[in-house]
This record gives structure tokens, C-alpha cells and sequence, in this order.
């Protein structure tokens, strides 16, 4: 893999699995780094595609996605990484598919326990197609200013104050990731900082090596000093030695294998990483610093001691004119998410939305204020929970059993009527339940169905203001407005409306007083006078009886009686209740598997 630079300003990666936080992370380290261009040039997201909406700086940009690995390679020729966080589990597939594309040159693998027959294979088929994988188990790499792999390096805060987002002077590999973020602070403080960190990843057989990495940093020029911290465990470290030993590498190399405390345990321990185990001698942190120091590597007495040596190493370098400190510069100020800003108190924003009649946020909801376990616990009925989400009150008994009648009188009248013929029409021209459903409940309004609220509203005005049966219809008349909650199709003096019946017959027994409905009646007796089928129908018995339940319970005073009736809640009574049939009907078309409806041409005057 020897030849030189892995990344650049304007390298571009393809990332695999949408996952929103490391991508982010990328895009954030692009702008601290002041990079013209995303350093994500789209999502590969197996089986979606579309966009993903992200920050670059302060504004929003749309990254592509795509359903698979090609068609994403296809879009963007010039991605040439490829950046996998899929899981164990589909990492060798997708890497593999990644590695084969011809526009990608380094592929990156997050996940930790991939199978070591699988990386096997990775790394044989990169090595012979002269590709570059780093990991499996790594949290990834970078090029200090230039690109960034995922999580690496961490949070802004880090990066900023390690000094990430400009090249300094030294090249940094590893097998942890978590240490390399660990010494990405030890090099901001003891050295110019750093030119490219790279974590190999903690597997037995990581995709390239240290001597892999440390032989690139020999070949470019910027990098001056080399920083290595291998691990006890595995003998990767000894391609490095034999590196060494054989004078191909020319630069400094600062090298430390932690896990010296090995030695102190009595049996074999394995530590976090796969491949992080105290096996002999060889293997063992000490063989291998002594390894490397007798091949010329700097290596310190302790890893506390690791700073001091890397500072000293580049101090001479200073000192020796090699290296010529690079000149700090002020990156710009990353723009935090809100919503991490909320949380940690440090902004405060307006809330867009006010909701007073169901919280969701505690273990369970709650319907104005009475938690759902209460409502099963208690028995509540349909009409409890309508008094609690419509009126936002715990209302009577009686007041609630009568709004179960309501909806039960009214879930359906046969399908002649309006809403049922739509819904029945909609569901054999093939469509969906919702399709349906609306299609029906479209039609109520102040023919049909939608009369109660003015209904309720009409009968209180004309109550109020005491105008006597006579008088109120005609006025109605001579402003050419039919009495809400008056006439009928089918219903008449003669074959009155049972569910009327009903409602009254209950109320009269149950409800404080029934002024209003009483009215109502009254101007039925007078519109009666005018035809058989002027009667008061289903719409004007609940607007009238829902007024004198209002007034009655004593539970609302005459503002908020006011606002129900001029907001209109009642209507709302016959929706739900309808929707009831409305379903039904659609479902009884289906089930009855009928056909396109076509109306016939002769019941149709062509005028
Ligand atoms: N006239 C309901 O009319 C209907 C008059 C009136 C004064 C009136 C009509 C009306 C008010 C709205 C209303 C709810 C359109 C009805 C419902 C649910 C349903 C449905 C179901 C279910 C019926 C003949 C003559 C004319 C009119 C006069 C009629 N209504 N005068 N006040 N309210 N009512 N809607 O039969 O002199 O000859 O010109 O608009 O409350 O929707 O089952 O079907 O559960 O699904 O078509 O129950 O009453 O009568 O239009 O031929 O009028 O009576 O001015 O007088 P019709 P029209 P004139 S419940």
C-alpha cells in the first residue's frame, strides 16, 4: 500500500447505512476545515433512496441516497472512499461489493466482529487490487484539515481544541481508536499537531497494518514526525520492526505498545480489542518496545513518558530546521444543533405548538389530565373520553351516556344518504378505507348531517331573545334560511324519527331541564302547520338538547357555552358517529367485491 496520501481537501466519500450523527460529524469537521465541498457525497441506504436533509456550516443541504452500492458509486465517479457502518453482519458484503467498484480506493470498516474468514478475505482481494481497507473494529481515520472518517476525533470541542481542523506536522497510527483521540491531545500539546491519524482497529487481522500506514507517512512530505501506539497482543508490530531493521523508513517514529500491566496479571487476560490478548513473550507489550527500540524506533520508558519523548523528537526537529512549525490559525465557529443548545440550557426557544387536552411525554398519556390506567380502571366509556377530549371536562354520567347515544344513533342511516352513497361509490371505484371514509364524511354539512352546531345555534339565539315559534320561522323565512335541525327526506308527522324519540324520552328523564329542546319543539309544532315533513329532525334534537346539557350540568359557564357553540364542537358528534357506517359500508362493498359504479344514463335528465 506504500504510496502516498490516503485523502485530501476535496476527497469525497460514499457513506453506507444513514446513520445522522457521524455523518453530521463529518460535515461539521468540513466547515471548521473551511472544505468547499461535503465530504459526504451521498448515503448508500439499502432499499431507500431520496435525500437526507443535513447542516454543512449553518445551512441545510440535501446529501443524496441511494438503494445500493452501485447505482451510489455510479452518481459520484469522483467518491473514491467508502465509509461502512453497516453491522457484522452485512459489513463483508457490502465492503466487498465497495471494494470491487473501480472508483473506490479506501473502504473503512466500523463494525466490530466481523468474522476473521471474512476479513481474510477483504484484505486479500484489497492487496491484489492495490485498495486500502482500514479497520474492521476502528472508529477510522483522518487528514488533519482536509477529511474525516465518521466519529474520529470526536466532538467538535475536541477537534478544535486538539487543533484537527489545519495539518500540522506528524503522522499518527494506532489500533485503538479511542486512544488516538487520547493522543490527538498529547500531539496538540507537544508538537505542531497532527498531519494524518489513522486507527488500524483492534481485530486480529486489521485490513492494513502499522507498517502499512507508517511506510505511507514515509512517502509524504508534510509528514515529518511519526507517532505509532500499537497494543500487546498479535506481532503487527513486527512488520514495523522489520521495516525499520531494513532502513525503509527514513522519518523519526516514536513508537509505545501499551499493555505493559500485562505482566502483571498470573493467566492470559484479553483486553477490550479481539486482538488485544497477553499471549508469549513476542507478543507482550515489553518484547515488542524492546523490539522496536533495538530497530531504531524512539521509544519511551512508560507511556506517561510518551509526551515528553514525542515533544523532545520534535523539538530537535525544530531545532534542526526539518520542521518549520506551522502558523495556528482561528477556524470558524461550528453553529450548535438547537436542540443540543436546549438541552444544555444554554438558548431558549418559543414553542410553536400549545396543546392543553393530552400529554404523551410521562409513562402514559393522559386525557386532560386523567391518566389513560384511570379511564380502563374506572370503566370510562366513549362519551367519558369525548368530555374529556372535546370539553375537557370529567362530565356527568348522565351527560356522557347521552353522548354515547348520540353516536350510536347516528353511526349510520342505511346507504341512500349522502355520506354512505359517497363512501359506497369511492370504495367500488377501488379505493383505500381512508379514501372512502373521507369521501363520505365530505358530504356533511348544512343538508346533511351538519346542521347541529347551527342548529344549536339558531334555537339559543331565538330562546334567548325570546322570540316565539312564529316569529322565528318567519324571520328565518324572510332571509330565506331554512331552520337548521327542521324537515327531513323520509321522516314526517307520521313516521316520526325513532332516534329523535329516543333522545328526548331520555333527557326529559335524566337531564336538570330541557328548556331549549322544549323550544324546539314548539317550533316543530309551528313548521308542522306548514308541511307533514317539517319536523325536528336528528341534526336539531342533539343541537337543542346538547344546549340545555351545557346550561344544565352547570359545569361551564356562559362564555364557554358561547365559545362551543360558536366553534362549533357538535357537528362533530355526527362525524365520529357516522364514520362509524361510513366504514361499514366501504367494508361491505369490498366484501361484496362489487364492481365500478357507474350511474345509469336514464336517471339522468340531459337537459
Ligand atoms: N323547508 C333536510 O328538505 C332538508 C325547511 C323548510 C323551513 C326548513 C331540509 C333542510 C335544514 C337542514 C337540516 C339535517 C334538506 C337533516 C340529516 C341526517 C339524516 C339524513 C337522512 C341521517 C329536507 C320543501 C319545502 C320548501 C322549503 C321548506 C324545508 N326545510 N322551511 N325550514 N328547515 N333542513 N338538515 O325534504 O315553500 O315549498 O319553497 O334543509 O336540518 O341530514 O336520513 O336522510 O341520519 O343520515 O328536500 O337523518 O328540510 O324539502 O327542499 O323540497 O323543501 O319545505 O323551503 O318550501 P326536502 P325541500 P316551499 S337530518
Amino acid at each position: 500500500m506504500a504510496t502516498g496520501q490516503l485523502f485530501s481537501r476535496s476527497t469525497q466519500a460514499l457513506f453506507y447505512n444513514f446513520k445522522q450523527s457521524p455523518i453530521q460529524r463529518m460535515l461539521d469537521f468540513d466547515f471548521l476545515c473551511a472544505r468547499e465541498l461535503p465530504s459526504v457525497a451521498g448515503i448508500v441506504n439499502p432499499g431507500s433512496d431520496g435525500f437526507q436533509k443535513l447542516f454543512f456550516g449553518q445551512e441545510e443541504i440535501a446529501v443524496p441516497v441511494y438503494g445500493s452500492v452501485v447505482a451510489g458509486c455510479k452518481a459520484h465517479p469522483t467518491a473514491d472512499v467508502f465509509i461502512n457502518f453497516a453491522s457484522f453482519r452485512s459489513a463483508f458484503a457490502s465492503s466487498m461489493e465497495a471494494l470491487k467498484q473501480p472508483t473506490i480506493r479506501v473502504v473503512a470498516i466500523i463494525a466490530e466482529g466481523v468474522p476473521e474468514g471474512d476479513a481474510k478475505k477483504l484484505i486479500a482481494y484489497a492487496r491484489a487490487n492495490n485498495k486500502v481497507v482500514i479497520g474492521p473494529a476502528t472508529v477510522g481515520g483522518m487528514q488533519a484539515g482536509a477529511f474525516k472518517i465518521g466519529d474520529t476525533a470526536g466532538t467538535l470541542d475536541n477537534i478544535v481544541s486538539c487543533k484537527l481542523y489545519r495539518p500540522g506536522s506528524v503522522g499518527f497510527v494506532s489500533k485503538s481508536g479511542g486512544m488516538s483521540n487520547e493522543m490527538y491531545n498529547v500531539l496538540a500539546r507537544a508538537t505542531d499537531g497532527l498531519y494524518e491519524g489513522i486507527a488500524i482497529g483492534g481485530d486480529v487481522f486489521p485490513g492494513s497494518t502499522l507498517s502499512d500506514h507508517v511506510l505511507r507517512f514515509n512517502n509524504i512530505p508534510q509528514i515529518k514526525l511519526i507517532v505509532v501506539l500499537g497494543e500487546l497482543g498479535g506481532t503487527d508490530e513486527y512488520s514495523l520492526v522489520e521495516a525499520l531493521q531494513q532502513g525503509r523508513v527514513h522519518k523519526p517514529v516514536v513508537a509505545w505498545v501499551s499493555g505493559t500491566c500485562a505482566k502483571l496479571f498470573k493467566s492470559e487476560v484479553q483486553f477490550g480489542h479481539a486482538g488485544a490478548k497477553s499471549g508469549g513473550d513476542l507478543e507482550s507489550a515489553q518484547g515488542k518496545n524492546k523490539a522496536l527500540k533495538e530497530a531504531g524506533a524512539i521509544v519511551p520508558t512508560s507511556f506517561e513518558s510518551l509526551e515528553a519523548v514525542i515533544k523532545d523528537t520534535f523539538e530537535k526537529l525544530v531545532a534542526s530546521g526539518v520542521i518549520i512549525p506551522v502558523v495556528d490559525v482561528t477556524p470558524p465557529i461550528v453553529p450548535e444543533d438547537l436542540n443540543i443548545a436546549v438541552k444544555n440550557g444554554k438558548v431558549r426557544a418559543p414553542t410553536h405548538i400549545v396543546s392543553t387536552i393530552c400529554d404523551d411525554r410521562g409513562e402514559e398519556p393522559t386525557y386532560a389530565g386523567v391518566p389513560i390506567s384511570n379511564i380502563i380502571e374506572k370503566e370510562f366509556g366513549v362519551g367519558d373520553v369525548i368530555s374529556l377530549l372535546w370539553f375537557k371536562k370529567n362530565l356527568p354520567r348522565y351527560a356522557t351516556k347521552f353522548i354515547e347515544m348520540c353516536i350510536i344513533l347516528c353511526a349510520d342511516h342505511g346507504p341512500c344518504v349522502s355520506g354512505a352513497h359517497n363512501s359506497i361509490v369511492t370504495s367500488r371505484a377501488g379505493k383505500d378505507l381512508v379514501s372512502c371514509l373521507v369521501s363520505g364524511l365530505l358530504t356533511i354539512g348544512p343538508r346533511f348531517g351538519g346542521a347541529i352546531d347551527d342548529a344549536a345555534r339558531y334555537f339559543k339565539d331565538a330562546y334567548d331573545r325570546q322570540l316565539n315559534p312564529h316569529e322565528f320561522v318567519e324571520t328565518m323565512k324572510k332571509k330565506g334560511i331554512r331552520v337548521p335541525g327542521i324537515g327531513h327526506r323520509i321522516k314526517s308527522r307520521d313516521n316520526r324519527d325513532k332516534r329523535v324519540e329516543f333522545l328526548q324520552k331520555y333527557a326529559r328523564l335524566h337531564f336538570p331541564s330541557v328548556k331549549y329542546m322544549e323550544y324546539a319543539v314548539q317550533v316543530e309544532t309551528y313548521t308542522l302547520t306548514k308541511a307533514n315533513n317539517l319536523v325536528l329532525n336528528v341534526d336539531g334534537a342533539i343541537g337543542s338538547l346538547f344546549l340545555d346539557l351545557l346550561v344544565s350540568c352547570a359545569m361551564f359557564n356562559q362564555q364557554e357555552i358561547d365559545d362551543i357553540v360558536e366553534i362549533g364542537y357538535l357537528n362533530g358528534l355526527f362525524v365520529l358517529a357516522r364514520s362509524i357506517g361510513l366504514i361499514g359500508h366501504t367494508f361491505d362493498q369490498k366484501r361484496l367485491k362489487q364492481p365500478l359504479y357507474r350511474h345509469p344514463w336514464e336517471d339522468v335528465l340531459y337537459a
